[in-house]
């Protein structure tokens, strides 16, 4: 059996365009090998789509209009009879690459946090960044700095760390659950470092610090959101919910200061994991197709293809 199914709505309910023609390459990755706690992060992506199917295309805030990009809505790439977490990862490592040599960007829904490492090695590889000149902006609840996790290397709660060791700088947002040997880690590495949620509730002077460093962020960045970087009541069904999260409006201010008032940031690649659907409620996975669209306005508005063409 094949390991791509289009069972997927497209992203917003636009049409979907071919991936050579995309601004915007939508990625959907129903993974959960690794899972500590809580299950059915294979169910978001489907959920995401679904909810995104109802978000308003047009950005008040911004005054711009989603629908003025081109998406292309990739098969869902779920793992195959037999895949490991190490053949899947290995196998999704290979896609990404393919789908990076297209000039969209790159957007993955997980899933979970695992599935990051081999998607930014991919892109890397693709447009020929090196991991030295590359920073990766974490939000999360989770430091996910650990060298390994119930045996396991690929775990979810060691997302980050190939990507410190193999060169990349990474800046982790809204941590507030860490162990005490990845934060020896974080202290000890020069490219880690880490706004935790509770200073930048407490401490103004933290959050402009926040938002000046990822304002003045200059070339690669790839943009890493696990939703449980949320307060709880923005993603219940997260697969370790975390009491004392980003307010919905922190986290835009956040997203804002990188993506829209940074002329410098060059982003590669955006993935956004854990969401887990409940029975019930719509909240976890409309709250991440919220997230992604600001994520697009932000990134797009002012940036549009029009301007990169005619400037060429
Ligand atoms: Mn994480």
């Amino acid at each position: 059996m094949g390991s791509e199914q289009r069972d997927t709505r497209p992203f917003l309910g636009l049409s979907s365009v071919s991936a050579c023609d995309a601004d915007v390459i939508v990625f959907p990755l129903p993974f959960e090998g690794t899972v500590s706690y809580g299950h059915g992060t294979a169910a978001g992506p489907a959920a995401v789509l679904r909810a995104s199917q109802e978000i308003e295309v047009w950005d008040d805030e911004i005054d711009f209009s989603l629908d003025s990009l081109k998406y292309h809505t990739s098969a869902t790439f779920t793992p195959a009879e037999g895949d490991t977490t190490g053949t899947y990862l290995v196998r999704l490592f290979g896609k990404s690459k393919m789908l990076a040599e297209n000039d969209g960007l790159l957007v993955s829904i997980g899933g979970e946090h695992s599935i990051t490492p081999p998607l930014v090695r991919g892109i890397c590889e693709s447009k020929k960044i090196a991991f030295s000149d590359l920073t990766v902006v974490q939000f999360d609840a989770h430091a996910d700095l650990r060298s390994e996790y119930e045996g396991m290397k690929q775990s979810h709660a060691c997302a980050m760390r190939p990507l410190v060791e193999n060169g990349s700088r990474v800046i982790g947002v809204g941590i507030r659950s860490v162990e005490r040997d990845e934060m020896q880690y974080a202290e000890e590495s020069r490219r880690v470092q880490t706004f935790g949620a509770q200073r930048l509730a407490d401490d103004p002077e933290r959050e402009r610090e926040l938002c000046s460093t990822l304002g003045n962020l200059r070339g690669n960045v790839y943009l890493t959101i696990d939703v449980d970087v949320l307060e709880v009541h923005l993603c219940p069904g997260t697969g370790t919910p975390q009491p004392g999260g980003l307010s919905w409006w922190q986290m835009l201010r956040y997203l804002r200061a990188l993506l829209h008032q940074n002329p410098h940031c060059n982003l590669v690649g955006v993935d956004i994991v854990e969401t887990v659907p409940m029975l019930g409620t719509q909240v976890n996975e409309f709250v991440s197709a919220r997230v992604l669209s600001k994520v697009l306005a932000y990134t797009f508005n002012g940036k549009s293809k029009e301007t990169s063409e005619s400037s060429t």
